[in-house]
Parts: structure tokens; sequence; C-alpha cells
């Protein structure tokens, strides 16, 4: 899966590793590379341009410290951003409150529609659900059968009717699927060499008469900037959920499943892996970035560089205590960390003295989320100067958070009493200051 962009990205990597001392000229040397390589691999230029600007402000805004060298940071944003370009995280399909779920697969010709509705197929049934496949591609004589034997090989009834036209056969298909308790409904359409109007007019009328809940545009990642293109025709006509990438088994070089995320802001839900009909593999962006780099030892690589992201903003929070000019961001952030340590009594529970306060107040990790809402109804001012919050800024906050405004009074108090603690302590640690907090018990 895309070697020559990983081959490439490896070269650059190999001079960064090398690197000593990140200056302004060597990032832009390296990440002037970077922006060759992914425009070599096809990436749309708008997406490689944003990516390398994002990648840069964020390498120059940070500080390095002693666990991994300045190239090794480098790699770990580029790492970060390509996670976050391919969607950060893994998007499950929509499933329908009242079956059955019906599942519109679309795409131009050839890019493995029939392939992966039958995929589908067999990945639901593999999970427990029941579904029926529908041969809605009446264009092509042959698709029919194609999906019949499919259908065979995976032990799924396909519904077809050779005497009526795809919109009907996709509507009377969700009513068999009804009858029979049929839970999923995935509708295969007819795809052209080229976007044009007569497929787009029928998949539309499929669409309509059909309601369904989940649109999946299929692309052949082999395209390279095309697919960019024919997913934003698909997406204006249909308004698709989410993307299915084909044929990552090939030589693809990257581009089609760099750009389309963010050109057509949809997740790419699901990757075909091949021609066998379990080469299907939900689509987890961290794996294929991993992937991409290329790197076996990336994830240690990740993690040593997360270490040192964190020991970044303890000492920047350190900082931050010492003038005791703490924020609202930082509270969150702090929280986040606390909540990713697992549940909050668990932690607490962990502190020698803790457990005693605990047995009064019992943390429900569900005040966490509330605090966290509460914090994000608040305006980038709000958070960095909370004495700005008057008393409509509190019913606002409490508004816009679901809460109320006890529930936000509440929670101002305690960060007024946690500066007064931080300004106690000078060479404190902030966790330690947010322990000694209570959150708000309802
Ligand atoms: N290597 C590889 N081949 C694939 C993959 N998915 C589909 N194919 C092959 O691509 C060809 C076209 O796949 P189909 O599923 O028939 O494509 P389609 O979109 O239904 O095509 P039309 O119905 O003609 O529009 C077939 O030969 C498939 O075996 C994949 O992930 N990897
Ligand atoms: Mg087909």
């Amino acid at each position: 899966m895309f070697e020559a962009l990983s081959q490439k990205l490896e070269v650059v990597f190999k001079k960064l590793r090398g690197h000593g001392k990140i200056t302004e000229a060597n990032v832009q040397d390296s990440l002037r590379e970077v922006r060759r390589v992914l425009l070599d691999a096809d990436v749309n230029y708008k997406v490689a341009r944003q990516f390398i600007d994002d990648v840069q402000k964020r390498a120059l805004g940070q500080e390095v410290l002693a666990s991994i060298t300045p190239g090794q940071l480098i790699i770990k944003i580029i790492y970060d951003e390509m996670v976050r370009l391919l969607g950060e995280a893994k998007v499950d399909i929509a499933e329908a409150n009242t079956p059955p779920t019906v599942i519109l697969v679309a795409g131009l010709q050839g890019s493995g529609k029939t392939t992966f509705a039958a995929k589908l197929a067999n990945h639901l049934k593999a999970k427990g659900r029941v579904p029926l496949l529908v041969a809605a591609d009446m264009h092509r004589p042959a698709a029919v059968d194609q999906l019949i034997t499919l259908g065979k090989q995976i032990e799924i009834p396909v519904y077809s009717d050779r005497s009526a036209g795809a919109v009907n056969i996709a509507e009377a298909s969700v009513d068999f699927a009804r009858k029979n308790v049929r839970d999923t409904v995935i509708v295969d359409t007819a795809g052209r060499m080229h976007v044009d109007e007569e497929m787009m007019a029928e998949v539309a009328a499929v669409k309509e008469r059909t309601k369904p809940h989940e649109i999946l545009f299929v692309v052949d990642a082999m395209t390279g900037q095309d697919a960019v293109n024919t997913a934003k025709a698909f997406d204006e006509r249909l308004s698709f959920n989410g993307v299915v990438l084909t044929k990552l088994d090939g030589d693809s070089r990257g581009g089609a499943a760099l750009s389309i995320r963010s050109v057509v802001q949809k997740p790419i839900k699901f990757a075909s892996v091949g021609e066998k009909l379990d080469a299907l593999e939900p689509f987890y962006p961290e794996r294929i970035v991993s992937r991409i780099l290329g790197m076996g030892d990336i994830v240690t690589l990740v993690e040593k560089a997360q270490v040192q992201f964190d020991e970044a903003k303890a000492v920047d929070l350190k900082e931050k205590l010492r003038k005791a000019q703490l924020t609202f961001d930082d509270f969150l952030d702090q929280l986040r960390q606390l909540k990713s340590m697992g549940s909050l009594n668990d932690v607490m529970g962990m502190i020698p003295g803790m457990d005693r306060i605990q047995r009064n107040v019992s943390i429900d990790d569900k005040q966490i989320v509330r605090v966290e809402a509460i914090i994000q109804s608040m305006t980038k001012e709000e958070r960095s100067r909370p004495s700005l919050i008057n008393g409509s800024r509190r019913r606002r906050i409490a508004i816009g958070s679901g809460t109320t405004v006890q529930e936000v009074n509440r929670l101002l108090k305690q960060f007024e009493e946690m500066q007064r603690m931080m300004k106690k302590m000078s060479k404190g640690n902030m966790r330690r200051a947010l322990q000694g907090v209570r959150l708000p018990t309802n």
C-alpha cells in the first residue's frame, strides 16, 4: 500500500533524523521535500499546501526536550497531521432505529461497487446482522449475475428482478426485506465511465425512493486526483455519508486517499484491499498512516514523542502556575489527561490519603463530561480570563452546555479556589492542585 509514497517519505525522514537542531531553515527544507513527495503522490495541491502549513506551524512553536531529537519531533508532527488529514477516528456506518437499514452504494464504473456491496454484506453478517443484497444495476446485463454469484459465495440472498427498472427494484427490495426479516438492505447501483447526468439522475431517484440511512461513495484509489473530482460531483448530487476506498492493495500513489477526506469533508469508512470477499477493512486513520509512513518503529517513536509533548505541556503549566495564570483551557487539558487515565474514581483511589475523602464524595465520570461541556461553552476570551464571566455570560454558558447557572457558578468558584491554591504552591504540580478540588456534585 502506497509504497512509492512511503519510500520517498522515508528518505526525507532519514535526513530529518540526522538534524541536531531545528531551525526555521532546515524545517523548511524538509517540509518542501515532503510537499514535493505529496504532490508526486497526486495529493491535491491545496491539501498539500495546507498540510505543510499546519506541520510548520506546530513544528516551530515546539520546544524540544531531551527525550527525542528535533527531527523525530517533526516526524511525529507529520504523523499527527496525517492522521488528522485522514479523519482521526474510525466512523461507523449508520443503523436505522427501525430496520431495515438501507445502504446505497454508488460510484463510477469499475470502481468496485458490486464487490464492495458483497464484502460489506459479508462483514455485517459476521457481526450478526441479516443483510439482503439488491441487484439494482440494470445497465450492464451481467451485473445481476455477478451479484448473485457473489451472494452465493457468502450465503446471502440477492434480490433481483430482470424485468424492472433500478428505482422500482430498489424500492421493492426494502419491502421484501421488511417482510423477510432482513435487517440491512445493501443496494448495488450502476456505474458509468464518467460522471453523467443519466447515472446521477438514476441514483438520485433510488435515493429519493428508498431513503437510505447510509450512502457510500465507492472510489478506486488508483485514480488519484480524478477520484477527488468524482467525489465532489457525487457529493453535490447525493450528499453521501462516507467514502469507500478500493484497490488499496494495488500500487496506488496515495493521492486520493490523502486528499478526499479534506476536500469533500466526508469520512472514509472502509478500505477495500483485494478481490477476495474478506478483503475489507474498516478505515482506521492511524493504522493507515503508520503504513504510509512505513516505519516499523513509528509506534515507539510516537509514544516517545507523546511523552515529550506531555513534558512540554507540563513545563508550560509549571510556568503558568508560577505566574498563577491558569486558564480554563489548561483546566480542560488536565481534566482530559485525567480522564484518559481511566475512571476518575480509580485514579483518585491510587493517591494516598484520597480514599478517605473519596468515601464522602464519589466522583461520577459523568460530571467530568458536564464540566467539559461548561468549559466548551465558554468563549476563548472567557477561558483565558474567567473574571469576564458575569451574570448574563453565566446564563449563556449554562444554556449552551445544557447545565444550570448553579453548576456554572460552582465551577467558577472552584476554579478561583484552585488559582488561590496555585499561588501558594510555587513548585507544585497542577495535577495535585486539581485533585485537591472537588468536582461539582449534583
Ligand atoms: N485488487 C483489487 N481489485 C478489486 C477491489 N475491489 C474490486 N476489485 C476488482 O475490480 C473490478 C471491478 O469491480 P466491481 O465490483 O465489478 O466494480 P463495479 O463498480 O461494480 O463496476 P460496474 O458495475 O461495472 O460499475 C473487479 O475485477 C473486482 O474484482 C480491490 O479492493 N482490490
Ligand atoms: Mg457493479
